[in-house]
């Protein structure tokens, strides 16, 4: 048989199939390892885009490999599904929120099936079905239970155009909402959080754990949880009986402190404050209510405060110091107030400059004359560690020894100690939103908040409400969901109208998957604790921080309630680059250009006639640069598609898609595919006691592309290394001259094996042409015979002017040209040619070589 490679006809069969024999069902446990290979799942817009088949044909090609080398795998897959744009969808084309996402996701899973991805679709979760949010409810209940969740008045980020409440990393650094765009506004309100605090230190060690983790994801994380070690010190306030505590990571600088700063929002802030400077504080106030917290801590704005007609002593020295509010100081971080030491920070100095505030130096660096300095003002701050001075006891001493000191002699007055502070903010999980998940509880004006009782989980989303836009939550709009009487007493009470942020329900999605379909519980712990944690988890980078961060709360949080038994969800993370498409841009005019209007030869506008420089960027409607997988897949079959992702780029670093890669890749298969229809396997011959050389050197092409393609995938999987390794493979095998014999057929089976994590479809029909019934996909991964792969050893005979001078061991098998370098560089060469003129350099294959040279 040698017919075309038809790459529709042979995928659907093959699709069909593997459905039909059930190929892909997670085996039960045995004997076997295990091995968890999870794709972030994907929210269902409706459509696949070139960034989700790349990121699923990974996991596949990883899941397809794990199976080869003996692992029973579990690989599932599932969605997203409650969130913002299915709302937004229902208030614009009057589709329920329902309705909408359950035809994404219908429509979807049909392309990702396109994909030929290995995956249990009997584990198929959706975060909006009642199956699944029955259990992000009982979750909730269970942090609800330990403490961990709790309600509270907070300065809340509001979005004017959504209606609705974002959490900090919703607002980008303009300060605008990251979905609507427009500019976040303050705003208090009742919100439900998660206590994350908690966790802060638990959070940050157990990074160590992450041995399989980028380095610069744990970093982010670190960042995130940002760490402060330094100490909590307190002022007394002149006038009044209490105090004013401040955080500080500069206790050695506690000498320098020439004022007081609080938060505007700071309790103590009225009560400091004179009846002289109310008016202005008041004011000032106001003003600072308007600005989100991106712009009140923006390096580039002028630092702005207001002195409060306050003042502190300092209790260090005595030394009284006024008292201001000023808007880069953050109610919510540390005590909500700091020392000011414009000597030795560059904020500081800043302010202090132009607020005309003394400025005091009690840090130098070593062998300064301190008289001498502080006759003129100091040019900027001075924040290197260095010898304290003008600080009472403390001076002479160095810097980094007198934090430790300083903050030992306050606790010692009984004015200040040792503190830890994080960065870190509890979670805001609350949203004034209709399609997310109900929090589960009920208010009662006798008995407080109850949580809804387990046997009346879950509080099902009702179906109809209007949804218009505008106004707060549309739950609570609906009277009839909102009247219940209370579990507790009886008493009409009612619901909570808050859902839960989306990022909840994609906090433990992953451990669903271990036990998708039970009824009774949201996991049971011999599955959870046999398939977790996961071995190798592939995803954007855009969820290096939030996403991963709550999994391992969450994690965390649950193994301390007994329900599961590891610290880490995630053993091994790969984040995946970017697609990115040809982009035509006009700078002139600033606008994109749609490819199909512009000629690759001669790029200009199409309109204006200006040239164009065409560039990479990632694939997006609005610059007319996508690609779409199905139009891809039409043309040249899924399997090609699968090899140009993987070939084009290592999987971590962005892809640029290029046409004529991908037909690099199509011709490949082509190749491939004449390469093993045309071989006849009836023609092999008996194996013969003693390879020949040609037999030998194709052994050794197949087990070294064994070896560095089992390498290559093992760990940091560098799939384009591997796919260059099967094209090595592929055209030793055209080139070898042993079509006969047995070893050719051992290199033609192994192309085909080593081929289908890859390209699925196309070796399944070449396997099964080979004569296999099994599919190729249940055969073992090829072992490396390292026997083959060394080399053997010829005698060379060296000789100068036809004179033998000795011998050299070199690798069989080498032509005319590499025997010359051989000789040429052996040192019997050198030391009878040295200095002398070669004329003629006579090789004689496997023999010798003989040099000709000027007397
Ligand atoms: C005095 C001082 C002197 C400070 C000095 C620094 C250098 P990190 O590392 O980010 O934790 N700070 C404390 N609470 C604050 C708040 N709510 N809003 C704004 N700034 C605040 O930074 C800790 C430092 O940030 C603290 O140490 C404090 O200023 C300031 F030479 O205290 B420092
Ligand atoms: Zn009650």
């Amino acid at each position: 048989m040698e017919s075309r490679y038809n790459a529709a006809e042979i995928e659907q069969k093959w699709q069909h199939q593997w459905q039909e024999s059930a190929i892909d069902k997670t085996p039960e446990r045995n004997e076997q390892p295990k091995f968890y290979a999870l794709s972030m799942f994907p929210y269902p817009s409706g459509n696949l885009h070139m960034g989700h088949v790349r990121n699923y044909v990974i996991t596949d090609v990883i899941a397809r490999l794990k199976r080869m080398q003996g692992y029973r795998v579990l690989h599932p897959m599932g969605w997203d599904a409650f969130g913002l744009p299915a709302e937004n969808a229902a208030i614009d084309r009057g589709i329920p929120p329902a309705k909408w996402t359950l035809q994404n996701i219908a429509q979807m899973r049909e392309q990702l099936k396109q994909l030929g991805l290995s995956i249990d679709w009997d584990r198929e979760v959706a975060t909006c079905c009642p199956d699944y949010y029955r259990w992000t409810q009982w979750l909730f209940l269970q942090f609800l239970d330990g403490g961990l969740a709790y309600q509270k008045e907070a300065a809340v980020n509001w979005d004017p155009i959504d209606q609705t409440v974002l959490a900090n990393e919703q607002v980008d650094n303009e300060g605008r909402s990251w979905r609507s765009g427009a500019i976040v506004e303050r705003k208090l309100l009742k919100q439900w959080f998660f206590k994350i605090t908690d966790y802060a230190e638990k959070l940050l060690q157990d990074l160590d754990q992450l041995e399989g983790w980028p380095e610069r994801v744990k970093t982010m994380q670190a960042n995130w949880i940002g760490k402060s070690v330094g100490a909590y010190l307190e002022f007394p306030i002149v006038g009044r009986d209490d105090k004013i505590a401040v955080f500080t990571t500069r206790p050695d600088t506690v000498y320098g402190v020439t004022y007081l700063v609080l938060a505007p929002e700071h309790p103590l802030t009225p009560e400091v404050t004179t009846t002289e400077q109310k008016e202005a504080v008041e004011a000032f106030i106001e003003e600072i209510k308007q600005q989100s917290e991106i712009e009140r801590t923006a390096e580039d704005k002028p630092k702005r405060g207001i002195l409060t007609g306050g003042s502190a002593i300092n209790p260090f020295n005595e030394q009284e110091v006024p008292i201001l509010i000023a808007d880069y100081v953050l109610y919510e971080y540390g005590t909500g107030a700091v020392m000011g030491v414009p000597a030795h920070d560059v904020r500081d100095f800043k302010f202090a400059t132009e607020k005309s505030l003394p400025i005091k130096t009690v840090v130098v660096p070593k062998d300064t004359d301190v008289e001498a300095i502080s006759q003129s003002p100091l040019p900027e701050a001075y924040t290197e560690p260095g010898i304290i001075v003008n600080s009472g006891q403390f001076d002479g001493m160095p810097s980094i020894e007198g934090k430790t000191k300083i903050i030992e002699y306050a606790e010692q007055q009984g004015y200040g100690k040792a503190r830890v502070q994080y960065r870190l903010r509890d979670w805001l999980i609350s949203r004034q939103r209709y399609w997310g998940c109900p929090i589960p509880v009920i208010h009662c004006e006798v008995c407080g908040t109850v949580p809804v009782p387990d046997s009346d989980l879950p509080v099902e989303l009702p179906e109809s409400v209007e949804l218009s836009g505008r106004g707060g939550s549309p739950l609570a709009q609906l009277d009839s969901w909102i009247n219940v009487n209370c579990p507790c007493c009886g008493q009409p009470a009612k619901r909570e109208t808050d859902t839960m942020d989306t990022f909840i329900d994609s906090s433990w999605y992953f451990l669903r998957y271990s036990d998708a379909n039970n009824s009774n519980t949201a996991f049971a712990q011999d599955k959870v604790n046999d398939w977790l944690p996961v071995d190798q988890y592939v995803g954007g980078i855009e969820h290096a921080i939030l996403h991963l961060l709550y999994s391992r709360f969450f994690t965390k949080v649950l193994r301390d309630r007994g329900l599961l038994n590891f610290d880490e969800p995630f053993k091994r993370l790969l984040t995946q680059g970017m697609v990115q498409g040809l982009t035509y841009k006009n700078p002139q005019t600033n606008k994109y250009i749609p490819s199909a209007n512009i000629d690759p030869n001669n790029p200009q506008d199409p309109e204006t006639g200006d040239k164009l420089e065409p560039f990479f960027e990632k694939m997006s409607k609005s610059k007319y640069n996508g690609v779409a997988p199905e139009d891809v897949i039409a043309q040249y079959g899924v399997d090609t598609a699968r090899m140009f992702a993987l070939f084009k780029a290592p999987p971590e670093k962005d892809l640029e898609w290029d046409e004529a890669d991908v037909e690099g890749q199509f011709r490949f298969l082509n190749r491939v595919w004449s390469l093993v229809t045309s071989y006849d396997s009836g023609s092999v011959t008996e194996i013969s006691a003693e390879l020949t050389q040609t037999e030998k050197d194709l052994r050794r092409a197949i087990h070294t592309a064994i070896k560095e393609i089992s390498e290559d995938l093992t760990g940091d999987y560098q799939f384009n290394t591997a796919v260059s390794e099967l094209m090595k493979l592929s055209n030793a095998l055209k080139d070898a001259k042993c079509n006969t014999s047995p070893v050719y057929q051992e290199g033609i089976e192994t192309l085909v094996l080593l081929l289908a994590p890859f390209a699925p479809h196309i070796a399944e029909e070449l396997w099964s042409h080979l004569g296999n019934i099994e599919s190729v996909h249940k055969q073992q991964w090829r072992e490396v015979d390292s026997s083959a792969l060394e080399v053997d050893e010829i005698t060379l005979v060296v000789q100068i002017m036809g004179k033998t001078r000795g011998t050299i061991q070199v690798p069989a098998g080498s032509d005319k040209v590499a025997l010359e370098k051989y000789a040429t560089e052996s040192e019997i060469a050198q030391r009878y040619i040295e200095g002398k003129e070669i004329r003629k350099v006579i090789v004689v294959p496997n023999k010798l070589v003989n040099f000709v040279v000027a007397k």
